[in-house]
């Protein structure tokens, strides 16, 4: 089995090196599962300051990245594609888009920093932009390694990922929040993990954890499930389950 190629654009190639030498992507990648490749397109700037910025057009504050390092690195290295630039204008990244590049033989990432990066790099080299959320990072690495680890947690053969049941296009976090989850000691300073889930029942485990899961889906997440989407076997499990 070929591992999942993931080609990254940076740079801040050591900061990237290092999240993704460590833990889970660190062996996954010392397996042979995961093939991440780092790009400094610094190494790829002609100038003798080795520049990959420069001044707005316009006007402004700060600095954009310029196209052409960014060109050169990604035309001498072929990454796998989709590349995507990672970016808050971007199509938001979520559990699905996840699900679908650990499906793939990989994907790449360019990393922006300074203000922003010229606009001609996602026109004309990317196939998309990609976000993570809502706020303004410093640079696209933070991002990056987001990306990273949501597919390759999904990839077969991936430590810790040996069944993998989200692998499956409509589960996973998407659908419905996760019950919360309990361990010893029994009693831990007068809070009582629920007395059913040391009960050996397991249907009634079972049914208790789906009543958590959607009470909190409902509470947390009304977004991702309608109260009127439920069914009148989950609205007797909301009941069999009232809150204390
Ligand atoms: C990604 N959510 C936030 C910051 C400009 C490409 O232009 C820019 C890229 C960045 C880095 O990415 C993010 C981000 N998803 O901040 C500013």
């Amino acid at each position: 089995m070929s591992p999942i190629r993931i080609d990254v654009y940076s740079v801040f190639p050591e900061y990237l090196e290092g999240a993704l030498s460590a833990s889970l992507l660190g062996k996954a990648r010392t397996h042979g599962v995961l093939d991440v490749r780092i790009h400094d397109p610094r190494d790829w700037s002609t100038d003798a300051h080795r520049s990959v910025d420069d001044a707005p057009f316009g006007g402004g504050a700060g600095m954009v990245m310029t196209p052409e390092p960014l060109f050169a690195a990604v035309e001498a290295t072929e990454p796998v594609r989709p590349l995507f630039v990672l970016s808050p204008s971007g199509q938001r990244f979520d559990q699905a888009l996840a699900t679908s590049l650990a499906d793939g033989p990989g994907f790449s990432l360019i990393c922006g920093r300074y203000e922003g990066v010229d606009q001609r790099v996602a026109d004309h080299l990317c196939d998309g932009e990609l976000s993570i959320g809502d706020y303004v990072l410093a640079g696209g690495e933070a991002a990056a390694l987001v990306v990273v680890e949501a597919v390759a947690r999904l990839v077969p053969g991936v430590v810790g990922n040996d069944e993998s049941p989200e692998h499956e296009s409509f589960s996973g976090a998407a659908r419905l929040l996760e019950e919360p989850q309990y361990t010893r000691p029994a009693e831990f300073r007068g809070w009582s993990a629920p007395e059913v889930l040391r009960s050996g029942d397991h249907a009634r485990i079972d049914r208790w954890r789906r009543a958590q899961a959607l009470r909190r889906t409902l509470d947390r997440r009304p977004d991702l499930l309608s109260e009127d989407a439920l069914t009148s076997e989950d609205q007797d499990l909301l009941d069999e389950f009232p809150p204390q």
